[in-house]
């Protein structure tokens, strides 16, 4: 395929309820959606930026910066068979991984296309629906978690992660577990401890979580290794794995037994791959972690996470979990068994809604390869 146009669009849309963590507040999702043409095909990626570097050092504005002026003049005007020709051309560029993602998932749709393939099944996906559970953010108190957590029991969800933070943490998991008794459980303090907190999930040990996803500072993986080998709860990582060599490092110095993938924190669905096959060879279970997407980049994450290591619920919840109107039809809705339906179209097998896109467009830039 000839990339012949790219156009990045920076997007805002409203949640249904606040997304309270240990790095803050959000009430709105600001992404950048990149839309990649060529040979009359058109691929859609989604970058999971944020305004603010609070999650990661990567913005809406560093992102844009990274795109425009050299990502897309890496790959604007030349022919590529495969994901893996885009990451070779761009391949000097250090870091930027949230920026590098969003216009590989553009790549991957628009191949994906040109091969007839939905994009599952270009990836190597077995499972036709995919397991997933509901991520809960901070609420105001133990109550309010509650009747929370209950709602999305109620909605069908089978696997609920709370977010924790210092002096938010064991009271909330004693009140989930004292009103639901064994639901599958898991919590993420997003990087908010140290390890002089480690009597801390000493305490939590014994809660029968599934997980304690990233405790410790979110590059670190020397303490987490000191902190697992204090618990029997496995330690899961998110913020500190951007590779599958850092994933080896975790996994050899024994830091963690479980990974979140995320492709935007790995920069593509071509690291995504790498740290599930690594994974699966060491025998670990990975996961796919969200990063509260529109339909584009959920139909990207549902398809990866059809791969058969993917054995945990992942962070993919339905499109009305997160927003009134997602932008793509069909919009993704909870099935039987809190599963979610692996598109089965090419590509993403979704079909972006034009004027609800606009919609939620703040700024858009198109660029252009020169005529041949
Ligand atoms: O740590 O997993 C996280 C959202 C934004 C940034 C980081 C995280 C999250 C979530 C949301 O937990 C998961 C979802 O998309 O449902
Ligand atoms: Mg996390």
């Amino acid at each position: 395929m000839r990339i012949e146009r790219i156009e990045i669009r920076h997007t805002k849309m409203e949640l249904v309820s606040a997304f309270e963590t240990s790095m803050g507040v959000e009430r709105h999702e600001e992404h950048i959606i990149v839309r990649v043409d060529g040979d009359g095909l058109t691929g859609w990626g989604e970058s999971a930026v944020a305004p603010g570097p609070f999650y990661s050092y990567e913005t809406v504005g560093t992102a844009w910066h990274a795109l425009r002026d050299f990502l897309i003049p890496a790959v604007l005007g030349r022919t590529v068979a495969e994901p893996a020709d885009a990451a070779a051309l761009w391949s000097r560029v250090r870091g930027h991984r949230m920026a590098k993602a969003g216009l590989e998932a553009a790549l991957w749709d628009a191949l994906a296309k040109a091969r007839g393939l939905s994009l599952a099944r270009m990836l190597g996906g077995v499972r036709d629906r995919v397991p997933v559970g509901v991520s809960v953010g901070l609420q105001e108190n133990p109550e309010a978690l509650v009747r929370k957590v209950g709602a999305y029991l109620e909605e069908g969800y089978g696997r609920i992660k709370i977010k924790i933070a210092p002096g938010r943490d064991a009271a909330l998991v004693k009140a989930v577990r004292a009103a639901f008794g064994p639901v599958p459980l898991q919590v993420d303090a997003n990087s908010a401890y140290s390890l002089d907190d480690a009597p801390i999930f000493e305490a939590l040990d014994g809660a029968g979580l599934l997980l304690i996803e990233q405790p410790l500072s979110h590059e670190d993986i020397f303490d987490h290794a000191k902190l697992q080998a204090r618990l029997r709860t496995p330690i899961c990582l998110d913020e500190s794995i951007h590779s599958a060599a850092d994933a080896r490092a975790a996994v050899e110095m024994k830091s963690c037994r479980v990974i979140n993938i995320k492709p935007g924190r790995v920069g593509g669905l071509l690291e995504s791959a790498a740290i599930h096959d690594y994974c699966a060879g060491r025998g670990l279970p990975v996961w796919h972690g969200g990063m509260l997407e529109s339909g584009i980049g959920r139909a990207a994450n549902v398809a990866l996470a059809s791969l058969p290591n993917f054995t945990l619920p992942g962070d993919i919840s339905a499109s009305r979990r997160y927003f009134k109107q997602d932008i793509v039809e069909p919009e993704f809705v909870l099935g039987p068994g809190s599963t979610l339906a692996v598109p089965t179209g090419p590509g993403i097998g979704v079909e972006v809604v034009p004027d609800r896109l606009a919609r939620v467009t703040e700024r858009i830039e198109t660029f252009r390869a020169e005529a041949i």
